[in-house]
């Protein structure tokens, strides 16, 4: 019997990783995608950002206003790129096997991708809209369970301090705890950016990365990321993938309401339209979770 509540198997993690995993919440994984790789996604986003190739729906382009008012244009105004997992060239880094091999590791072998994002942080923006507030990326997924649904964020680039990478405070998914979300009390804001209160002092870690490094991290994992104040757009790519046989659940009532009656209006369908819409079998096992049946 295996006494890991976090993680799944050893197909792609050591026990030390995992160990480090169940213990934190994420786990840093050094050139786990190849620069080639990486320099073909940075492609087609930089492509599409110009205008200069099609894409199709549901992929949607985030930008950030406060460049835009500044003149700013192509990859230098785009805060981010949602729902990619339909496009054949992003879907490539969601196939990719060493990817997979330790989504895999964390949340057994039949999976999909549930959402899928581009994400830039261009330099010269407002800060409140460069910051990603602490939040946990469960408050936005109306479905369980939770320990098999596993977030990804491929560095594009060297990632630090400097340039707004990732931080999280570890070991705060072992408090089991997914807290009220809302819009952080600043000047500006970017839409469906919600984030906590009340968790300022708690220890953090900055996840400083090499282009090509992927941190997996579990969704009560409370993290955010800071204001850009490089030169250069800080670009990564994140996805999460859940078990191929989770299950929607009834979001009437609970913290999660909020949010998903904010973005239902925004995509025009429910909830459970919108993630079998945006969602796509990677792994093993279609399951019934994508399939067109309501769970409730
Ligand atoms: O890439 C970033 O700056 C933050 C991304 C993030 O935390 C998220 O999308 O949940």
């Amino acid at each position: 019997m295996s006494s890991k509540r976090y993680t799944k198997n050893n197909k792609a993690l050591t026990d030390q990783q995992r160990d480090f995993y169940e213990q934190n919440g994420y786990i840093i994984i050094k050139n786990n995608v190849p620069h080639h790789l990486i320099d073909e996604l940075c492609t087609r986003f930089v492509e599409i950002c110009e205008n200069r190739v099609p894409y199709e729906m549901p992929l949607i382009i985030a930008k950030d206003k406060s460049l835009l008012e500044k003149g700013y244009t192509g990859q230098h105004a785009v805060n981010k790129f949602q729902d990619i997992l339909h496009d054949d060239v992003f879907f490539k880094y969601a196939c990719y096997q060493a990817v997979g091999d330790v989504v895999e590791s964390i949340i057994g072998p039949n999976f999909s991708g549930v959402t899928s994002m581009f994400l830039n942080k261009p330099p010269f923006g407002h800060p409140d809209l460069s910051i990603h507030p602490l939040h946990q990326d469960l408050y936005y997924f109306p479905f369980r369970p939770i320990n098999t649904i596993v977030g990804t964020w491929t560095a594009m680039e060297d990632v630090n301090e400097m340039n707004g990478c990732l931080f999280a405070v570890p070991g705060s998914h072992r408090r089991e705890e997914l807290y009220e979300h809302d819009y952080p009390k600043q000047e500006r804001r970017n839409r469906f950016y919600h984030g906590v209160q009340g968790f300022e002092n708690e220890p953090r870690v900055n996840f400083i990365m090499d282009k090509g490094d992927t941190v997996f991290f579990h969704p009560l994992l409370l993290h955010g990321s800071g204001v850009n104040k490089s030169r250069s757009c800080r670009r990564a790519i994140s996805f999460h993938f859940a078990d191929s046989n989770s299950y929607f659940i009834d979001i009437t009532g609970t913290i999660q309401e909020k949010i998903v009656k904010e973005f239902e209006p925004q995509y025009k369908f429910d909830y459970m339209t919108i993630y079998r819409r945006k969602g796509r079998h990677v792994r093993g096992n279609k399951g019934s979770f994508l399939n067109y049946q309501s769970n409730l």
